[in-house]
């Protein structure tokens, strides 16, 4: 039996977070509290997304959500997953989840500092089909004088103090942020159960020729954005397209591989598909500091776009930083 080469110091979520938490004197130990119920509910998220199939998850559970989407068994499962984890952490104050109409507040304690933004399956058209979906989430610390109510969430992303993704694929991959800090990436073992840091200061290529866009909408798009993207299927060496249709999985991507995800806002979609609190602001929050960009569809940066509803949406254009300057330079040029 050959010797196997086994890594006998391995870096788990819990243990990456004890360590940060120990770098900060005045840390009170909350916000790793809360990162161990995060990572309970992607636990219990993935293990229900693999058995989906095998205990008859899968379909419509004959419900709508906040928005008249028809809801999945496993939306609502996994929404209710989320609430359950925030709840139960005394961490979270006010809840905001893709699957609620209302945001949820918890009630007031001394510990119950952040306010949460999640949407808890993301892609969930996606999942009968076996494609990977994701839980999305970005995380605020209330001030001091918030009463704990959604307007404490209708700030810009800049005010994010983590922000990440889980995408349930192959395996569950966590991928989060904390506020000026490197971007790493987690792979759940299954048969430990713990998710090891694999992908530590994820930095994203500068360029890469690849783009990723429903493009199907193309004719509902503005000049500029059909000219940016005729510009880059002419160019000298075309683009590659990749487009999976689920964010997490298309962002994914995009961050290992470099390229640019777009979801312009349209004439159909003026606002854009995308919701800024759970899936834009905390995507650019991760992608800026991976060492991308990411602006809406005014070539605003992404991160300064403040909701003024909770489900508020925006166009979105993120990926690569090269890529996303090209883009700011076209539309730029038509003012
Ligand atoms: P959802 O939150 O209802 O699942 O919708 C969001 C999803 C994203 O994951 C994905 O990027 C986008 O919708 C795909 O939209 P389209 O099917 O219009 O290309
Ligand atoms: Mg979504």
């Amino acid at each position: 039996v050959g010797q196997e080469n086994i890594n006998t110091n391995i870096v788990t979520l819990t243990r990456y977070l004890n360590e940060e938490q120990t770098k900060y004197s005045e840390a009170t130990g909350d916000f790793t509290l809360l990162c161990h119920a995060l990572q309970f509910s992607f636990k219990s998220i993935a293990y229900y997304i693999r058995r989906a199939s095998l205990i008859n998850l899968s379909g419509l559970a004959g419900s709508a959500n906040s928005t008249g989407d028809d809801q999945k068994k496993l939306d609502v499962i996994g929404n209710d997953l989320f609430i359950a984890a925030m709840r139960s952490c005394g961490r979270v104050r006010i809840l905001v989840s893709e699957e609620e109409e209302e945001a949820i507040e918890f009630p007031a304690g001394p510990n119950a500092k952040y306010a949460v933004a999640c949407d808890p399956i993301d892609g969930s058209s996606n999942l009968d089909a076996g494609v990977s979906v994701g839980t999305i989430f970005g995380i605020y610390k209330l001030s001091d004088d918030a009463k704990g109510t959604k307007e404490d969430l209708l700030r810009p992303g800049t005010d994010l103090v983590a922000a990440g993704f889980t995408m349930y694929g192959a395996s569950a991959q966590l991928v989060m942020t904390m506020k000026g800090g490197p971007v790493n990436g987690f792979t759940m073992d299954d048969n430990l159960g713990e998710f090891i840091l694999t992908h530590p200061d994820m930095r994203m290529p500068k360029k890469r020729s690849i783009y990723s866009c429903n493009e199907g909408n193309s004719k509902y798009w503005d000049v500029a954005t059909r000219e940016w993207c005729d510009t880059i299927k002419n160019a000298e060496k075309p683009y590659s397209a990749r487009y999976i249709g689920s964010m997490v999985a298309d962002a994914y991507r995009t961050l290992l591989y470099g390229g640019i995800f777009a979801y312009p806002a349209d004439s159909k979609t003026p606002k854009g598909k995308l919701r800024i609190l759970y899936e834009c602001g905390p995507m650019a929050m991760i992608f800026e500091q991976a060492g991308g960009q990411a602006v809406d569809s005014n070539m605003a940066r992404m991160l300064t776009v403040v909701p003024e509803s909770i489900h508020d949406r925006s166009g979105i254009f993120l990926g690569s930083y090269d890529e996303v300057q090209l883009v700011i330079d076209i539309h730029k040029k038509h003012g």
